[in-house]
């Protein structure tokens, strides 16, 4: 058996039940059969493989806080450090009830390789909980929020670990958690990502996974001298990733017809323009609704408990949540004549589903390197604190494009076959892998 194989073997043998953390390994893996063959007695040596899908630590924890009618509740907490090769763990907090162990790990595994793309110092981890943000009351949110900071605070660090937002996680919870940071360790750093602009935040943070992503599909579509003008965009989700994906469609000329949240999806044929997009940002930062009122807003379709896919388009950016886009979905989508998927969301596509999308030759950007603006901002938010400087809009912008398009140079360079076509898959596994490999065998026995 190759050493790939038998890694594959051990981790479905040794994590039993954690079916994300399986995939997101076997998907990685594969991509590194022919790196990891031509320098097998190396990396056997160090049992490299054996410790790259292992974390490094995993945290677990219990959260009690008190709901409004003063009843206690308990929670699971949860901080996976998967791997600090290359820098401090970095990665987003997750509030949802979907969350247990095998979901952080799988999460915290594409965020080591994620960021190592980025080309900034951040290693990978990942958070969070299976408290529900849902339907509560801004003060349940504070609790909960102090709470499970409580534990945290204890773990992480400007120099040991830095996490930030993810699904259920936005601005309002990180200023929480930081307000509950700096009360128990009586300092001001650089401890979460996606912080306030008046308390060392970073412009474009919010905008950065949705505006990285286009700005990736972008240079996807360049290499076949293609741009977003007049496509038709298909998006899923409707937080803050598909939000600034859409907006940055629309800049760009595209015309973007879904979103969808976890009841249902909406179609409108005729676009949503920056002012509907507007009504869903409102609707869905402030006061928290469904996705549904926007087609009782705009008399459109509202597919109750379906998924988006199934709509004719272009290019389709799932920007939601993991295993959102099925096989049956992903042969819908290239036979209605879908050119293009770039997902904004962490491996949304089912291992199938990308396999049909590499064998039909479309182009084809998975999360870590597609969905890396979000983490590369969250990096440049730390370089501003560590300086205690802030740049401008501007500033962080181009920055941001100029290391999208780094990463697609990346995928393209270790991801092009014989007849040209780009693996993204490839190309970002290989180009995430090497500098995390190479500095685990740098460190010695870590
Ligand atoms: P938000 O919480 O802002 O939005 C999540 C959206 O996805 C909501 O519309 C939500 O619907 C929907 N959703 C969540 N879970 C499910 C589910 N189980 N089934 C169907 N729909 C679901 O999160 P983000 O926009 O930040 O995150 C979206 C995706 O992007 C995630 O995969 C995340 O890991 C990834 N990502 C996020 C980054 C960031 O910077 N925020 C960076 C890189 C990747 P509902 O409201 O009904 O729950
Ligand atoms: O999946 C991700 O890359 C994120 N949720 C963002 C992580 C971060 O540290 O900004």
């Amino acid at each position: 058996m190759s050493y790939v194989d038998e890694i594959i073997v051990k981790v479905v043998a040794n994590n039993p039940g954690e079916t994300e953390f399986h995939q997101a390994v076997e998907e990685v893996l594969n991509s590194l059969r022919f790196v990891v063959d031509e320098n097998e007695e190396e990396f056997r040596k160090a049992a490299l493989l054996e410790r790259l899908v292992e974390p490094e630590r995993c945290i677990l924890f219990r959260v009690p806080w008190v709901d409004d009618k003063g009843q206690v509740q308990v929670n699971k907490g949860y901080r996976v450090q998967f791997n600090s090769a290359i820098g401090p763990y970095k990665g987003g907090l997750r509030f949802h009830p979907s969350v247990n162990l095998g979901i952080i790990k799988f999460l915290g595994f594409e965020q080591t390789f994620k960021n190592s793309l980025t080309g900034l110092p951040i290693g990978g981890g990942k958070g969070g909980s299976d408290f529900d943000p849902k339907g509560k009351s801004d003060r349940e949110i504070m609790a909960f929020c102090q709470s499970f900071m409580t534990e945290l605070s204890r773990h992480i660090g400007p120099y040991t670990d830095v996490p930030a937002g993810d699904i259920g996680v936005g601005g309002r919870e990180i200023g929480f958690l930081f307000g509950q940071y700096k009360r128990i360790k009586n300092e001001f750093t650089g401890v979460l990502t996606g912080k306030g602009i008046g308390w060392g935040g970073s412009l474009i943070r919010p905008e950065a996974t949705g505006y990285g992503t286009v700005y990736f599909a972008e240079e996807m579509l360049k290499t076949r001298n293609d741009n977003f003008k007049g496509k038709v965009v298909a998006i899923s989700g409707s937080g803050n990733v598909a939000q600034f994906a859409a907006e940055k469609v629309l800049k760009l000329g595209g015309k973007v017809v879904t979103f969808s949240d976890s009841s249902g999806s909406i179609y409108d044929p005729d676009g949503i323009d920056k002012e509907k997009l507007n009504f869903v940002m409102e609707l869905k930062n402030v006061h928290r609704g469904r996705i549904k009122e926007y087609a009782e807003k705009y008399n459109v379709e509202y597919m109750a408990k379906k998924r988006p896919w199934s709509v004719k388009c272009d290019v389709a950016l799932p920007c939601a949540t993991e295993n959102e886009l099925n096989l049956e979905e992903a042969k819908t989508l290239t036979s209605n004549g879908c050119i293009l998927v770039a997902e904004g969301a962490n491996m949304p596509s089912t291992e199938d589903a990308v396999h049909h999308f590499i064998n039909s030759k479309i182009l084809y950007g998975p999360g870590k390197a597609a969905n890396a603006g979000g983490v590369a901002v969250s990096g440049l938010e730390m370089t501003q604190n560590s300086m205690r400087l802030a740049w401008s809009r501007k500033e962080v912008d181009s920055k941001l494009h100029s290391i999208m398009k780094n990463i697609h140079n990346i995928c393209v360079t270790h991801g092009k076959e014989s007849d040209n076509f780009v693996n993204y898959v490839k190309g970002a596994n290989i180009g995430g892998f090497v500098k995390v490999a190479n500095s685990m065998i740098s460190q010695g026995l870590v």
